[in-house]
């Protein structure tokens, strides 16, 4: 039996080192990896269900190809492929490479990645999408106010006094950061947390404030406004480091504590109560999840939240920090994912025509010029996870051909004309990078891929070959031997990063190069005045929005009295799922059998409605049918389910949710979201 190092690559904060078992070309178990100091006590549940996952009855082994009945039939992979290369053919010379849409999305994190990329490239073009389902909204009102998305390390968090989780759900989102969160907390920190649900994570706080949903950019202004009243703001920080803070100043004149409790819906004694510990607990610590920058005003909001931060001084020092992304690992991705929101990368070129993917259904159907008459999918699963799910299913249906590569039979692998079988993490090697830790990580190939899996790599590769692309191309482009690239890659970048080696990273996680555990200690801000940006003139050229940050509602809103049927659908992430990962597997079944919708119990029974019992939710974009769960955490007119069930499995949150994009970053606003409920007669 041999104990080899990994990490897990799934779209999560954690991105958890651990050890693996295997024991005659099979997975045994599990073992945290101590040399992780952000994960030191291992994996999480889904974690230890990679065993059930990668032997996974229902796992995807081989090619299969849909008839004529609408069956899967497993066919050979000779067959899938000739099959795709005389389609890839076809359309390229009938109607140009761009017919072909290449749709990627976070089901798996890596380096190898780029070679997708790279193929359609070199096919001549295809249709790619840009944007991002999870969090560039955020990611650029930071990178504009901060010039970088950086944060502390994520053990720096035990020496905050102050800690503010902002529409960050950690104990299910970030699993890991309960550990320095604890020993903050028995240090004496206070936790404040700011949710309209009463979740896990606000089950530990001394202060819940539970906002009407897209109103925190309110809240945020108005603290300010009594921040710089009362005097409580660090005047030293804010003239060496700070550009635009007189125009702030001046931008706040309307706001005033019942101007925010009439917006946001909070009482003015939490009003007050937040903004007092705020002026007078330090170093304080803002975590803002990724929750409520999914709203229409989800960059100008985070603009907002982060404007307190930069006021108090709070920045570039042990306990103080803005910690919504910590870039400092992704040395490695060209391309690097989390930038793919940039403009420049977003416009079309020669080779590449882009669509939105907040707005894939409708861009799908509407491209001319030529249509699109094909689509290949891989890490992704966009019937579940893009919003407009109707739009998006009448898209793909349009298309002549579909290949989607997937470990399992998902909504999006149901429209595939030809299915390939995906690898799972154990079965091709990959550098990985980190958003929250700072680490670099060798996801190592444990054993071989099961039946006849082929790691994305090999079937490019092999599709190169079918299309007759030169050998030295091939040769250069599409190696035969992931790891071996992987060593000639680090290789490569020796020289820039000397302690990067293949070597150590077999044995473990490895810190960043040039890392800054305390982020912007060296108060260098690399945005165009060198400061931090309050006022910022590329927020204008960029997005198009106030050059300060500010607060206008959100594109879909209930106001407080409101007195239509209304409810905030609020689908956020959840602690047994990645998103529409894990929660078919039978050891999450047991946790979470099936959806359910949480209402608050005075809301439903005033329509009515019964534990337990089955309702439609619906708005002009679609319907759900599903069960109640009373929940009386939970602000009234919210309801809360979370996303990635799947369609088949009675979930598809994203039937009900809007086409829509943030004001910055090409993002998605998934809440941004109201729906009905109806009792089912
Ligand atoms: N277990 C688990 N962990 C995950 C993931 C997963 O699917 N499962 N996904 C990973 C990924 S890709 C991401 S993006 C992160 C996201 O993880 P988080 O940053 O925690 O973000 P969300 O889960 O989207 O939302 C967090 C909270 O925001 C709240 N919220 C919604 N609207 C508002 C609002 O208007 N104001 C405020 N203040 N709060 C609001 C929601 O109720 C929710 O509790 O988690 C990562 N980690
Ligand atoms: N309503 C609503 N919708 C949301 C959100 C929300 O808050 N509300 N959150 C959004 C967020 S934050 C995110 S990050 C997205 C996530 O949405 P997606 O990026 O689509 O991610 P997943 O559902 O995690 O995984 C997609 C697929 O990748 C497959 N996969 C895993 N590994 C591999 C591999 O190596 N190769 C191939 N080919 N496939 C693989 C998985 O089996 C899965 O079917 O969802 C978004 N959707
Ligand atoms: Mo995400």
């Amino acid at each position: 039996m041999k104990l080899i190092s990994t990490a897990c690559p799934r779209n999560c904060y954690s991105t958890c080192s651990f050890k693996v078992a295997v024991d005659k070309g099979k997975i045994i178990n599990f073992e945290p990896h101590p040399d992780n100091r952000a994960t030191p006590e291992g994996i999480c549940l889904k974690g230890l269900s990679y065993k059930e996952r990668v032997y996974s009855k229902d796992r995807i082994l081989y090619p299969m190809e849909k008839n004529r009945a609408g069956i899967f039939k497993r066919i050979s992979w000779n067959s899938a492929l000739k099959q795709i290369t005389e389609k890839l053919e076809y359309y390229r010379k009938t109607a140009g490479p761009q017919s072909v849409l290449f749709y990627e999305s976070s089901g798996m994190s890596g380096l190898l990645n780029e070679i997708s990329l790279k193929f359609w490239e070199l096919y001549g073009g295809a249709t790619t999408s840009y944007g991002n389902l999870c969090w560039p909204a955020g990611l650029e009102a930071s990178r504009l106010s901060l010039g970088a998305n950086r944060h502390n390390v994520p053990w720096d968090l035990e020496n905050a006094r102050l800690i503010i989780m902002w529409g960050k759900n950690s104990v299910e989102t970030n699993i890991q950061e309960s550990i320095p969160l604890e020993k903050a907390l028995e240090k004496g920190a206070r936790l404040v947390v700011i949710d309209p649900r009463r979740t896990p994570t606000a089950d530990k706080s001394h202060l819940l404030i539970q906002p009407r949903p897209g109103t925190d950019g309110a809240l945020a202004l108005g603290i300010a406004k009594i921040l710089i009243d009362t005097g409580h703001i660090d005047n030293e920080f804010i003239s060496n480091h700070v550009y635009g803070f007189e125009e702030f100043r001046n931008s706040l004149s309307s706001w005033s504590v019942s101007k925010v409790e009439k917006i946001t819906g909070i009482p003015s004694p939490y009003i007050q109560k937040l903004a007092s510990w705020i002026g007078e607990i330090q170093p304080m610590t803002i975590l803002p999840g990724y929750g409520m920058q999914r709203y229409t005003n989800g960059g100008q909001t985070i603009r907002c939240l982060l404007s307190l931060q930069v006021i108090t001084g709070n920045i570039g020092k042990p306990g103080a920090c803005w910690h919504y992304a910590n870039l400092q690992s992704y040395v490695f991705d060209k391309l690097l994912e989390p930038l793919s929101y940039y403009p420049s990368l977003s416009k079309n070129t020669p080779f590449r025509r882009s669509i939105s993917k907040a707005k894939l259904g409708i861009d799908m159907l509407a491209q001319r010029d030529p249509e699109l008459k094909m689509a290949w999918v891989e890490r992704g699963n966009p019937l579940s996870q893009n919003p407009d799910t109707n739009t998006i299913i009448k898209a793909f249906r349009k298309l002549e051909f579909i290949v989607v590569v997937d470990q399992f039979m998902t909504d999006t692998a149901r429209e595939a004309s030809i299915i390939l079988p995906a690898k799972t993490m154990f079965e091709q090697s990959d550098l990985i990078g980190s958003y929250w830790n700072p680490y670099v990580q060798l996801r190592q190939k444990l054993i071989e891929p099961p039946g006849e899996v082929k790691p994305e790599t090999e079937i490019y590769r092999l599709l190169a070959k079918g299309l007759n692309f030169s050998e030295s191309i091939i040769d250069t482009h599409f190696p035969d031997s992931n790891d071996k690239a992987i060593e000639l890659w680090l290789k490569t970048k020796l020289k820039v990063y000397p302690d990067l080696n293949y070597d150590k990273l077999k044995e473990g996680p490895q810190m960043a190069p040039n890392l800054q555990e305390i982020a912007f200690e060296d108060y260098k801000f690399d945005t165009p005045s060198g400061k931090i940006e309050l006022y910022s003139s590329h927020a204008v050229e960029l997005w198009k929005v106030d050059p300060l940050p500010d607060y206008i509602e959100t594109e879909e809103n209930i106001q407080e009295n409101d007195s239509k049927e209304l409810f905030y659908f609020l689908t956020p992430n959840t602690k047994n799922r990645i998103h529409s990962q894990f929660g078919n597997l039978d050891v999450i079944k047991q946790f979470d059998p099936d959806p359910v919708l949480d209402i608050h119990p005075e809301e439903a029974q005033k329509r009515n409605i019964k534990n337990g019992e089955v309702v439609r939710v619906f708005n002009s974009r679609g319907e759900l049918r599903i069960k109640v769960r009373y929940q009386l955490g939970l602000r009234r007119r919210c309801v809360f389910t979370a996303n990635g069930w799947w369609i088949s499995e009675g979930g598809g949150t994203n039937l009900l949710s809007a086409p829509r994009e943030t004001d910055m970053g090409y993002g998605t606003a998934f809440h941004d979201n109201l729906v009905k409920i109806e009792k089912i007669v």
